[in-house]
């Protein structure tokens, strides 16, 4: 029998013991971030959630196992590592019989944090229903995913190069509930308000485990998610977001990018665009969310 996962000492530890641990993405470092940003924005993360008491676990695939808590050796590595691919969930037992060194998505994550235990999950934006997706069908596994999973998921929302009304309506129908942390406007990511709103706010983590008890207890086993906004005075500027976007949809219809390939497109684009100032608040909005989410599991025991 191969080993399908692996933890780390630390991690499988505290999982037994009921230590708090917050789980965390590679796609970010592999595939959303650029070197060497990457790297330090992996690393400064687990030091946050370090800070607060709780274990890190950050996720993906190194020579094609999947392991829950990789070393700082492989999180350096995945992050110069030219041929790391992205992996979502179905392509985990294909990189892994492969070989291959792989950046897990929000979906492919999860799924890996759940097998091992791990409840709470921090990510920057999650990945949702594409704009024209009426005809391409691109949505991403995330939602479906973390449907089927027990798990609280926090965020900035979604990145505005999705559709956010579209998306909001699939969280519905797949049983996902979404809170806003301190706030009803859904927040896009770059921006603290996508303009949409949702129905509920909770007004700190006590009201997150009151949620997430009830929910455990009558068994229902979809992902609660947090939208963690950023700061209004962190935010990228409304005008110049607005323009980056429209060029990088532009773009990205110019250059007929598809499938797997379009949100990294897109994130790529923007902070090219921006000359960095997207990045920048991609960095504060994932550090706000790793510290929120390290407060739930801190909570959560
Ligand atoms: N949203 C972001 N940054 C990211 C991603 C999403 O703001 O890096 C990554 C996450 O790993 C997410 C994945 O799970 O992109 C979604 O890709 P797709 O749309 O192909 O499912
Ligand atoms: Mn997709």
């Amino acid at each position: 029998m191969p080993t399908s996962l692996v933890l780390s000492d630390e991690v499988r530890d505290a999982v037994a013991s009921g230590a708090p641990v917050l789980a965390l993405e590679s796609t970010i470092f592999t595939h959303g971030l650029p070197r060497p940003r990457n790297v330090e924005v992996a690393l400064e993360a687990e030091e946050i959630v370090r800070a607060a008491g709780v274990v890190p676990a950050t996720i993906g695939l190194v020579g094609g196992v999947p392991t829950v808590g990789l070393s700082t050796d492989e999180i350096v590595s995945l992050s110069n590592d030219d041929s790391v691919v992205k992996v979502s969930l179905r392509d985990v037992p294909v990189a892994a019989a492969k070989k291959l060194n792989g950046g897990t998505t929000v979906a492919a994550t999860a799924f890996l944090a759940a097998r091992a235990g791990v409840r709470v999950f921090s990510t920057g934006g999650l990945g949702g229903v594409h704009r024209g997706a009426q005809q391409t069908f691109d949505e991403s596994a995330d939602l479906g995913t973390l449907a089927g999973l027990p798990l609280v998921v926090v965020s900035a929302g979604v990145k505005s190069i999705l559709d956010i009304p579209l998306t909001l309506e699939r969280l519905e129908t797949l049983n996902l509930a979404v809170v806003g942390y301190r706030t009803t406007d859904y927040p896009g990511f770059y921006v603290s308000d996508s303009g949409y709103d949702i129905e509920y706010s909770v007004d700190g983590v006590d009201e997150i485990v009151d949620i997430v008890g009830t929910r455990d207890g009558l068994g229902i086993s979809s992902t609660l998610l947090v939208a963690n906004p950023v700061a209004a005075d962190k935010q990228l500027p409304i005008d110049v977001h607005d323009a980056v976007l429209a060029s990088a949809l532009a773009a990205a219809e110019a250059d007929h990018v598809a499938g797997n390939d379009t949100t990294p497109f897109l994130l790529d684009y923007i902070q090219r665009e921006t000359k960095g100032a997207s990045l920048d608040v991609n960095v504060e909005v994932y550090r706000g969310n790793v510290a929120l989410g390290a407060q739930i599991a801190a909570a959560l025991r």
